[in-house]
């Protein structure tokens, strides 16, 4: 006998969450709740909260990030559009590039794929060296390549910590 229909192929893929207004930590926890609720994505692992300066802006608040890991059949298009829907609830309106923002998410990375179109480049080209992705990434997932680069190991000694700090609840 035969089984016909379609069978998904599921990705394990990363996404950075970013948040440094209206309450930041409120907007982190519920990011992740509604990535968890996702159509076939199951949420594998967060990352704790991590603090640090705003990044390639003055006089902006403090950032909150974390790292989750889920496991999903959207495709890397269909993930980046439910974030972007994800975003857009949470008041999320785009001006410029690096302004302030409730809620940022971004894909890290999708399986081992090197993706670059005209949406979306993963893995997310300045993820390598950010402080503010790369620990939290490394707390749930202390032994892993990224595709194109090095293990997340050796872009750790080459990304000191420096002012990030890790909140503990
Ligand atoms: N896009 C391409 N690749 C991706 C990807 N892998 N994931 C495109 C998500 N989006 C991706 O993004 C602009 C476009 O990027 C999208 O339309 C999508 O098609 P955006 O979210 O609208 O704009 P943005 O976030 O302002 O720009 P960008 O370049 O994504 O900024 P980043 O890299 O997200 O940086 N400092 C601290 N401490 N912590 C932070 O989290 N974040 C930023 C923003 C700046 N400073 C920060 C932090
Ligand atoms: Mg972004």
């Amino acid at each position: 006998m035969t089984v016909s229909g379609d069978v998904k192929q599921v990705f394990s893929a990363f996404i950075g969450i970013g948040s440094n207004l209206d309450v930041p930590k409120g907007q982190i926890f519920q990011a992740i709740t509604e990535i968890a609720q996702l159509d076939d994505t199951t949420l594998l692992q967060q990352s704790s909260l991590y603090r640090s300066t705003a990044l390639g802006a003055d006089k902006q608040p403090d950032y909150l990030n974390a790292v989750v890991e889920i496991a999903t059949a959207l495709s890397p298009q269909a993930l980046l559009e439910e974030l972007q829907a994800i975003e857009h609830h949470h008041g999320r309106v785009r001006k410029q590039r690096w302004e302030p923002r409730p809620l940022d998410l971004d894909i890290l990375l999708y399986g081992n794929q090197l993706i670059s179109t005209d949406t979306l480049t993963v893995p997310h080209p300045e993820m390598l060296k950010r402080h503010f992705v790369l620990y939290p990434m490394a707390e749930i997932a202390p032994v892993l390549n990224i595709p194109g680069a090095a293990d997340i190991k050796v872009l750790l000694q080459q990304c000191p910590m420096a002012e990030l700090q890790k909140i503990i609840d």
